[in-house]
């Protein structure tokens, strides 16, 4: 340990030589732990770890005065991404702003909302072509021409920062795009590149691998491996071909990821979103998912982000099962992310809205973990990908036993949720089913929110003309606002997704372009409507009403500690269709999954947040798909 620190201190700049000690002091042992762990049998491992320290060190070094800072007050406070007036918002470069400079313009409408922090959508450098929405990565070291400079970025996130709000950033950490120079390099023959992927000379090792993998394309993108001419070689590509998975078992790809981290860290991002997590290590008769080294990995990860920009936090994207969730937070002495996506709550939300039934709902609520201190979950309704039911299956299989009428298998219930939400069976909703191989089997939906809400379908005039308020606009409007409102309230730290605010609908452009035909989550990816964002403080506007009503409860939101992200949480005895969840001892949310009025007891008074003249007492009904917030008085 003791000459390991000095490869730290060599690179650090003198004035920082005490901050650096201290915090290799405290964060040292768990990084030495997991790196050893994972390559301790690599020969050379001592003189790897000494430069990977030096590295690092240099990193820490050219961390800019305000990041520093930065660093030094989130030490200070390490819950400050916790409290209840802590909001996302995500959105996609191009389609919310254009380019960097674009987004850059667009702070104003991100305050008006009272968000704290952006998650931007990949923009470095992608792959020419296809690219996943960006999630192909041809450089780490670059910013995507199209959307700026380096240096735009760097301008981005100060104006953000000094908006106050933390931009997040992908860090894809388990792939490159197959025009990545390291790709490119193997493709030419360099073998020190080769070993940064996983390839096989023939389909033995493949094979034997596919036997428990799952598939997360089935029908874009089916199998797990794919040929490479150039090499004459298979490549492991979880997503789509030209997404070669990185081979973390080789020291050298956690070397060159590490430093890729620390130096966009060093150019302002403050979040990063760990992309397909769960991916990052295989062992053969698994399905290569939350294997023990992918946490040690991301463990590493964090421990040499404590010790070089403390300031920032990591974001676990592990789309899995909730029991799978804990991992990603870690041990007390070997801490992992600080944010998770908590998905199976928002599957759950919307599987509970097809259903008519919170049951789906409760489980979810009940079963969630508790989680270490100066951690959360985050919460959403609507995201860039498929709305994955998988997640779900242990809650479908339990919540099915007790629901009379409903004992079905799990995987069909899902199916029939996915069903509902492509627009069986006259449902008002207007989505897609994705990527289902089996016909038996949900894979995942696609669609707006306002259009799984049925918004899409309750709206035949268009947004422009100041008509009344439908029927089915009202009754989607209160969808819209009963998932967000538990989004809000559930304690996380809840992200709106762009476009959710104005209550935007499908974009259905993404069929006429040969490279997005086949993956229907373009769906969900439309350019910001500027004419919406023009209407939105007009009430006599569709968009208007979305935006008043949303606005209402963030605003309420801001006012009640109860709903920060570590508060007690607890369900109260309720009608299946109600979600009664409460907030610490003098907070109630109830949430009405069904189109029929339901009836519920109050103990004692309650005020209204959302309609603080209005309070409530005894025995009362909630309106069909109806949310309340309530304050005891
Ligand atoms: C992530 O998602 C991204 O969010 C997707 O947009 C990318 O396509 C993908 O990684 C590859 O970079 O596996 O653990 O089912 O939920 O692809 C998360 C679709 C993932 C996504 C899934 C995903």
């Amino acid at each position: 340990m003791s000459s390991s620190i000095h490869h730290l201190l060599n690179a650090v700049p003198e004035g920082r030589h005490a901050e650096a000690g201290r915090r290799y002091a405290v964060h040292g042992p768990a990084l030495r732990s997991c790196l050893h762990s994972l390559y301790g049998a690599t020969p050379g491992f001592e003189q790897w770890y000494g430069s990977l320290l030096a590295a690092v060190g240099e990193l820490h070094g050219a961390r800019s005065p305000a990041l520093a800072a930065l660093d030094t007050a989130r030490a200070a406070q390490p819950d400050w991404f916790l409290g209840q007036q802590m909001l996302g918002y995500c959105s996609y470069v191009d389609r919310f702003g254009g380019d960097l400079r674009g987004v850059a313009r667009r702070i104003p409408h991100l305050q008006e909302l009272g968000v704290r922090y952006l998650h931007l959508l990949p923009f470095l450098k992608m792959r020419e072509g296809e690219n996943d929405g960006g999630f192909a990565v041809a450089s780490f070291e670059q910013v995507e021409p199209r959307f700026g400079s380096n240096a735009d970025l760097e301008a981005l996130t100060a104006s953000l920062r000094e908006a106050g709000i933390s931009l997040c950033a992908d860090f894809i950490l388990n792939h490159v795009a197959d025009d990545h120079a390291w790709a490119r390099g193997a493709c030419e023959g360099d073998e020190r590149l080769r070993s940064f992927f996983h390839l096989f000379p023939d389909r033995a090792q493949p094979d034997a691998y596919e036997r428990t993998l799952g598939q997360v394309f089935p029908q874009a993108a089916p199998g797990n491996f794919t040929y490479v001419p150039a090499m004459d070689a298979w490549a492991w590509t979880t997503f789509y071909p030209y997404q070669w998975d990185l081979n973390w078992s080789n020291p050298e790809v956690f070397s060159a990821m590490a430093g890729t981290l620390l130096r966009l860290a060093n150019r302002g991002i403050e979040v990063f979103r760990l992309d397909s997590t769960a991916f990052l290590w295989k062992r053969e008769g698994t399905n290569c998912m939350n294997q023990p080294e992918a946490h040690l990995i991301l463990q590493a990860l964090r421990a040499l982000t404590s010790i070089a920009a403390p300031g920032v936090l990591l974001k676990a994207e592990a789309i899995v099962p909730m029991r799978e969730l804990p991992a990603y937070f870690g041990q007390p002495k070997q801490p992992e992310c600080h944010i998770a996506y908590h998905s199976s709550l928002m599957a759950a939300a919307w599987g509970s809205l097809a259903e008519q039934d919170a049951g789906l709902v409760r489980s979810v609520v009940e079963g969630t973990p508790a989680l270490p201190p100066n951690a959360s979950w985050l919460s959403y309704v609507r995201c860039h990908d498929d709305i994955g039911w998988n997640v779900l299956r242990a809650e479908a299989a339990e919540a099915a036993e007790g629901a009379a009428g409903r004992a079905r298998d799990p995987q069909a219930r899902l199916a029939a949720i996915s069903r509902f939400f492509a627009g069986a069976d006259g449902s008002y909703a207007r989505g897609e089913a994705f990527q289902s191989s089996d016909p038996h089997a949900a894979h995942g939906s696609n669609g707006m929110a306002a259009s799984l809400a049925g918004l899409e379908g309750a709206s035949s005039v268009s947004s422009g003309s100041s008509v009344p308020i439908s029927d089915a606009e009202g009754m989607a409007l209160r969808r819209l606002l009963l998932l967000h409102g538990l989004a809000l309230s559930f304690g996380a730290l809840p992200v709106l997704y762009m476009g959710d605010e104005l209550g935007q609908t499908n974009d259905y452009s993404f069929r006429e372009r040969a490279d997005r035909a086949m993956d229907s989550r373009w769906l969900q990816r439309p350019m910001l409507d500027e004419q919406r964002c023009a209407e939105r403080h007009d009430n006599g506007t569709q968009a208007g009403r979305v935006y008043a009503a949303l606005r209402t409860l963030v605003a309420a939101r801001r006012h009640l500690p109860a709903l920060a992200a570590g508060e007690p949480r607890s369900l109260l005895p309720a009608p299946n269709a109600v979600l009664a969840l409460q907030r610490g001892p003098a907070f109630l949310a109830l949430y009405n999954f069904s189109g029929e009025p339901q009836q519920f007891t109050l103990a004692g008074r309650w005020q209204d947040c959302l309609e603080p003249e209005q309070s409530h007492e005894g025995e009362m009904t909630i309106a069909p798909w109806a949310m309340l917030w309530l304050q005891r008085d």
